[in-house]
């Protein structure tokens, strides 16, 4: 049932309850000499093309093509819009690979039709920290669909993280394939109750009245928390020491060190907001929480081309508890003119969404390891990882 993916290193639908299976590698590294030196043949009316996005025109050729053919909803109602600033910060965190960045073009108009790339991370599963591949953008223009592309964008960039002599890889999808280590559901907060109605994003609830459910949306001007500020970098040591401290907790979560934490997390304008609890009497930093921004297209709607979306990242409470902190953050989305705030179940989210008013979304999302099993998966709440 499926061509390419039982060809490939992952867990097969097959192995499910195989007792004589065990976690880790499913296939060991093979010497680098013996990873292929050229790239996968394409049609032939199309080239490899790495996409250096220090060039300005290059990294606007990739936006529109994800603007134009990326990710949709079950309805085509909404597509994702990750701004050019954020392809730029999701695709050059410390120690990027150029050649990870995989468009194909066509040879003729050097047009860019599909893209996939990688970017390194280092991800705990369990007791074993691991170097890892984060997969993600993979797209083929709408008209280049089911043609048996995908497959060979994959073992394109999978050549490539080979060749870096990384033979594991992280990656989330809307579909389901062999195997998900957990399947997510996303949560959805309105901030903008009306705009998210106008749109069909959400809908009026049964006896609801609009003005009601503003009211119940509504939410205080400025945040709560004594000493709730954005994080800056002089926050960078604290801010890693909080998270190490917490992402300890959860079976699967990246290994993350200072110069991570500065990229992945200090503060950029319509990319990502983070903010943290410095208590006021001992200047302690105690708390931190952060979401990224990822706009949608409203396709076909006469008043509304984006939605703007902000997206739960990584939260950790030591002193302020966790459902403040994210009352916290809600705050400032609403103040920064967030439409909603979508989180996922993974880590502590489950037991605070009720409570702060999300609701249940209709997408799930699965995660996936590339050449690592984790046998019988793990609960969304055991999962410390939050893909782009
Ligand atoms: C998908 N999302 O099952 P089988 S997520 C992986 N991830 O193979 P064709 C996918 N595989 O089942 P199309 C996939 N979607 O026959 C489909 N597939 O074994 C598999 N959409 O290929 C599918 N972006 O070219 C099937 O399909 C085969 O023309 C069919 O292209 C698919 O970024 C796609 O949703 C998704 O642009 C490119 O539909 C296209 O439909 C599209 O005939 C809109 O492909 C955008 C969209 C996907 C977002 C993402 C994560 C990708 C992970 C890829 C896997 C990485 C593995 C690790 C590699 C490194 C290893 C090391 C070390
Ligand atoms: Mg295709």
């Amino acid at each position: 049932r499926h061509k390419f993916w039982e060809t490939q290193p992952v867990g097969q639908f097959r192995d499910a309850g195989d007792a004589s299976l065990s976690d880790g590698a499913i296939e060991p590294p093979t010497p680098l000499s013996e990873v292929r030196a050229d790239p996968y043949p394409l049609p032939s009316a199309f080239e490899w093309f790495t996409c250096d996005l220090d060039d300005d025109s290059l990294l606007s050729d990739l936006y529109s093509l994800l603007a134009h053919n990326y990710v949709e909803d079950d309805e085509n109602m909404f597509r994702f819009n990750y701004s050019p600033a954020f392809l730029r910060w999701a695709l050059r965190p410390p120690s990027f690979f150029r050649s990870w960045h995989i468009g194909v073009r066509a040879k003729e108009s050097k047009k860019l039709v599909a893209f996939i790339s990688g970017v390194p991370a280092r991800i705990r599963a369990r007791d074993a920290v691991v170097r890892m591949a984060e997969i993600n953008f993979l797209c083929v223009h709408k008209k280049l669909r089911s043609k048996r592309l995908a497959p060979v964008l994959i073992r394109e960039v999978t050549r490539r993280v080979h060749q870096e002599n990384i033979w594991q890889a992280a990656y989330t999808a809307g579909v389901v394939l062999p195997t998900p280590i957990t399947t997510c559901r996303y949560w959805h907060r309105s901030l903008n109750p009306k705009k998210l109605i106008d749109v069909g994003f959400s809908r009026l609830g049964p006896r609801m009245t609009m003005s009601r459910t503003v009211r119940l949306y509504k939410l205080p001007d400025a945040p709560l928390t004594p000493g709730f500020r954005q994080m800056e970098l002089r926050d960078v040591a604290a801010v890693t020491r909080l998270l190490r401290a917490y992402l300890a907790k959860f079976v699967v979560a990246p290994d993350f060190d200072e110069m991570d934490v500065e990229h992945w997390l200090l503060p950029q304008e319509d990319v990502v907001e983070s903010y943290l609890v410095e208590s006021p009497e001992t200047h302690e930093v105690t708390d931190f929480c952060s979401f990224y921004t990822l706009p949608s297209s409203v396709l076909n709607n006469a008043n509304y081309a984006t939605l703007k979306a902000a997206y739960s990242y990584y939260n950790v409470s030591t002193k302020t508890p966790l459902q403040q902190l994210m009352n916290d953050a809600l705050i400032v989305a609403k103040q920064k003119n967030y439409d909603v705030f979508n989180a996922l179940d993974v880590m502590e989210n489950e037991s605070l969404l009720k409570e702060l008013k999300f609701g249940p979304g209709d997408g799930q999302l699965h995660y996936y390891l590339y050449n690592y099993r984790i046998r019988n998966g793990i609960k969304p709440s055991e999962l410390g990882l939050v893909l782009l």
